[in-house]
């Protein structure tokens, strides 16, 4: 394996989520900050770095976190804003090269090989694309750059927050040597405790042992784990392929089995889908109910459309049509909605008419372009806003 040829860079934004919220509510700034879901069951997202030194940290159930921090501030967040500026995150990257791979809804890698001619050393790039950030957003990422994936998103961690380390292909076989075993990607606690019995606790030590006996002793997990131990690892940075399908869904504070309350939340949902849709200029032909009851059970039923759509109202009207011949002999915890089967759009002449009348298409153009200038909370119809005054909805990150 040949890794010293590439240079890859690992880009994660600080406390992401509880950033957002320090700048779009400055008097939150400096402060402890903790967002998670505030119901009894509810977990941390994550914690502004104000919280981090009472211990809070994400998954934590959000009761631990209230003890340790009763003076804290805690949200529910906002998952739309945050995937919004994700999103402008990602073009920025996207604007200094083609080859962006967006990992998680904060952190992305990039190749930047072959870059540096037109674009000068790879750290200068590193500190340009942290300068446009915190210009554009007035937020802090920190970055790691490596000559592969894993050392990179390594070298992202080190330096948080506001962090930039290179690890340059010549000093590799050094960092690795004091490297806790427990950084390997896929070296969970149990793995840890295994190699402890055997006197390892850093990636060096694991290095003094040969391939051959590692994949002895746990196959092909050995083998990976001898080359990662020596900083090496070939995975491509591969840019997202084209969605199949675009859905969202919400899973409620309390569950409910009054229909026009789940109706409602099927609009917004229906709002979202179709706005996305039309923005990345994709129709599909079916859609799609996900009704997840209390114990769990999960049920999806669809619908495939004579023609495909964007539209709102049809995706609207198709899962409440789906709804309406759904049994619900339980209550519901979470429903959702996608469209998928997508079609190019045709510009000649159809067979069938539109589903959707000029009124519907009208109404989708008005929402997007208000929704285009002043963020997607500017304009929901209003159903969804009397229903927003009454439950909001707990929020379910997953990264
Ligand atoms: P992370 O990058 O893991 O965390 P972070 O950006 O908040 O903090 P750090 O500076 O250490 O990178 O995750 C990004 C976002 O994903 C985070 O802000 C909230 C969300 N998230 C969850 O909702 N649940 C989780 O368990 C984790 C780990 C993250
Ligand atoms: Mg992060």
């Amino acid at each position: 394996m040949n890794t010293a040829q590439r240079i890859i860079l690992h880009l994660d934004m600080d406390a992401f989520f509880a950033s957002v919220e320090q700048v779009d509510q400055p008097s939150l700034r400096g402060k402890p900050v903790i967002i998670g879901g505030l119901s009894d069951r509810g977990v941390v997202s994550t914690a502004s770095y104000e919280a981090r030194p009472y211990g809070i940290h994400s998954a934590m159930p959000m009761a631990t976190a209230r003890n340790l921090c009763p003076h804290g501030i805690f949200l529910s967040g906002r998952r739309r804003r945050y995937a919004q500026i994700s999103r402008q995150i990602m073009a920025i990257l996207q604007d200094c090269s083609p080859v962006v791979e967006k990992a998680s809804i904060d952190e992305a890698y990039m190749d930047l090989t072959g870059c540096e001619r037109l674009l000068g050393p790879a750290e200068d790039i590193a500190r340009s694309i942290k300068d446009r950030i915190f210009h554009q957003h007035e937020l802090t990422c920190s970055i790691g750059l490596a000559p592969n994936k894993f050392l990179a998103k390594i070298g992202s961690d080190l330096d948080k927050p506001d962090g930039l380390r290179v690890i340059p292909p010549a000093s590799v076989p050094e960092f690795m040597a004091s490297l806790p075993v427990s950084k390997l990607p896929g070296v969970g606690a149990k793995t840890v405790a295994r190699l402890h019995e055997l006197g390892i606790s850093t990636c060096g030590q694991i290095s003094q042992f040969s391939l051959e006996f590692w994949e002895a002793k746990w196959g092909k997990r050995g083998r990976a784990l001898f080359y990662l131990a020596q900083g090496q690892d070939d995975g491509q940075v591969v840019p997202r392929r084209k969605a199949k399908s675009c859905g969202a869904e919400d899973t409620f504070a309390r569950d409910t089995a009054d229909r026009e309350t789940i109706k409602t939340w099927l609009l917004e949902q229906s709002e979202e889908v179709g706005r996305s849709l039309r923005k990345i200029k994709s129709r599909g032909r079916t859609v799609t109910l996900k009704i997840k009851f209390n114990d769990f059970q999960t049920v999806t039923r669809n619908r495939t459309l004579a023609q495909p759509t964007d539209c709102t109202q049809v995706i609207y009207r198709t899962v409440c049509g789906l709804l309406d011949e759904m049994r619900l002999s339980k209550s519901v915890r979470l429903c959702g909605v996608s469209v998928s089967q997508f079609q190019a759009r045709q510009s000649q002449l159809s067979l069938f008419p539109e589903q959707n009348s000029p009124r519907d298409r009208n109404l989708d153009q008005a929402v997007d372009t208000i929704t285009a200038k002043f963020g997607n909370r500017a304009l929901v119809r209003g159903a969804v806003l009397s229903l927003q005054t009454r439950e909001p909805s707990e929020p379910k990150e997953t990264k």
